[in-house]
């Protein structure tokens, strides 16, 4: 099989949810799929231990080389890679080509240490821009399609990623990037986008805007989010779609295995189709490292398969989420990935608890008085950790009736979530907007206050 392309985008049927961009490979039989990824698993060992001296070593010490991998199964004899790996042999250790034949870096900053920097040849540009467009289609874009993008250009993967497969696709791409959002809201309306790419954080911030400024954006010509890069809830999916009047649709990546269209929702919303004609994917308990049976929480490990710049070893993401295998009613094969819960590193242990800023998340939203904009205070008293929820009042509701929404939003935490918090009612805009990713976690304990 080659990288041929089905297009079968602009077709003049509303069932979005059956509107493939390669359907051979995106329906492929499961069994098909399979012996795919074991070919193309061989091929990515063989990349690793040719030219990558970290994995040759590693793969050496483990015994295992190209010949080894009989079955998909052998994958667990495989290293794992970690973002450590990354920094640790800054700026290009773990490529597998040198820099000529590379057209593109990324890298992303992290809070400590070095950027992790990534990147491709045109191959893999050409790969990322299918799988762009292919979580598109799956979310209902089509040929003709306005698409404004609003991640961030620049190193970050987001807003080059999606704006490749827009173009790919055949729709409309305005590179709007993070910001200005008064001009933002302006163009959505005046250029007729149909889609919007944004984390949701953004969009909904889009949206209140909008709302300020008297702009009825559920009026306009939008009907499809394409919302990522940051953790969400359900919740969150429900508020957005009612203020901007789309259909809210999740895309998942990361930048050491691609960037954005790793993974993506249909139009059934039910779990993102993980394309895996190019990675492998496993859930491990992120403890003992070994696999968890299909449809059990854990760590998401992810291995490429048609990388050739930057080839990953089961990739340690530290995303917790699920897997399913069953199918789709879209009739798309691949597995889906279930809502990712959180990361493992902004998982808090209060008192015990292991608690996800998503499940507070989701029992914010919706709460009568409260805005969903919120952030986690944590901080160390006396032995034990706290948690102050820095909530917003809606626009309108009277500042003497804070403590009492502030009360009962702290009883549905204590009894949906399981732990005990403070929480603060803070008059309208006064919890900071993101442009990009939001900061959901003030974790006051990491500078030692
Ligand atoms: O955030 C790539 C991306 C851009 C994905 C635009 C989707 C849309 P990084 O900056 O490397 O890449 O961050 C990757 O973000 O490991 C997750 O923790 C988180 N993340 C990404 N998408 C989702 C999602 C981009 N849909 C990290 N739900 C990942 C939850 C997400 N978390």
């Amino acid at each position: 099989m080659g990288a041929t392309t089905t297009a079968e985008v602009g077709i003049p049927t509303r069932a979005a949810a059956r509107q493939y961009y390669q359907r051979e490979f995106e329906t492929l039989p499961r069994e098909r799929l399979a012996a795919l990824q074991l070919e193309r698993l061989r091929g990515t060992v063989r990349n690793c231990h040719e030219h990558v001296p970290l994995h040759r070593a590693r793969l050496d010490a483990a015994g295992c080389g190209p010949g080894d991998i009989a079955s998909l199964a052998d994958v667990e004899h495989l290293p794992f890679t970690q973002k450590t790996d990354l920094r640790d042999h800054y700026p290009f250790g773990l490529f597998a080509r040198p820099i000529e034949e590379l057209v593109r870096l990324h890298a992303s900053s992290g809070t400590t240490g070095k950027p992790t920097v990534v990147g491709y040849t045109r191959n893999d540009i050409d790969t990322w821009s299918d799988l762009m467009a292919r979580s598109l289609a799956a979310a209902g874009a089509r040929r003709g399609d306005v698409v404004h993008n609003a991640y961030g250009y620049g190193l970050f993967t987001g807003g080059l990623g999606a704006h490749y497969g827009v173009e790919r696709l055949g729709a409309v791409v305005v590179p709007m990037s993070g910001g200005s959002t008064e001009r933002q809201i302006a163009l959505i309306v005046d250029f007729g986008a149909r889609v919007l790419c944004a984390t949701p954080s953004y969009a909904l911030a889009i949206a209140e805007m909008a709302e300020q400024q008297g702009v009825d954006l559920r009026a306009s010509a939008l009907e499809i989010g394409m919302f990522g890069a940051e953790p969400w809830s359900d919740a969150m999916r429900a508020e957005v779609e009612s203020r901007l009047g789309i259909k809210a649709i999740d895309v998942y990546g990361l930048s050491e295995i691609m960037g954005p269209g790793v993974a993506c929702e249909c139009s059934c919303q039910s779990g993102l189709h993980g394309w895996e004609d190019h990675f492998l994917f496993e859930i491990i308990d992120p403890d003992t490292g070994r696999p968890v049976p299909e449809g059990k929480a854990g760590e998401l490990v992810i291995t490429t398969l048609t990388k050739e710049a930057l080839p990953m070893l089961r990739y340690r993401t530290r995303d917790i989420t699920r897997i399913t295998t069953a199918p789709c009613d879209c009739g798309r094969t691949h597995l889906r990935i279930l809502r990712i819960t959180g990361r493992n590193d902004d998982m808090l242990i209060i008192r015990g608890v292991n608690v996800y800023p998503s499940q507070v998340e989701a029992v914010l939203v919706g709460q009568p008085g409260v805005a969903p904009h919120y952030q986690l205070v944590v901080e160390r008293r006396g032995s034990l950790d706290h948690v102050t929820v820095e909530a917003e009042a809606q626009p309108g509701v009277d500042a003497a009736a804070y403590d009492a929404i502030a009360h009962q939003v702290a009883h549905h935490i204590k009894s949906l979530v399981g732990i005990t918090t403070d929480v603060i009612v803070k008059k309208p805009g006064e919890i900071p907007r993101s442009q990009g990713k939001a900061v959901r976690v003030r974790d006051l304990r990491k500078k030692g206050v």
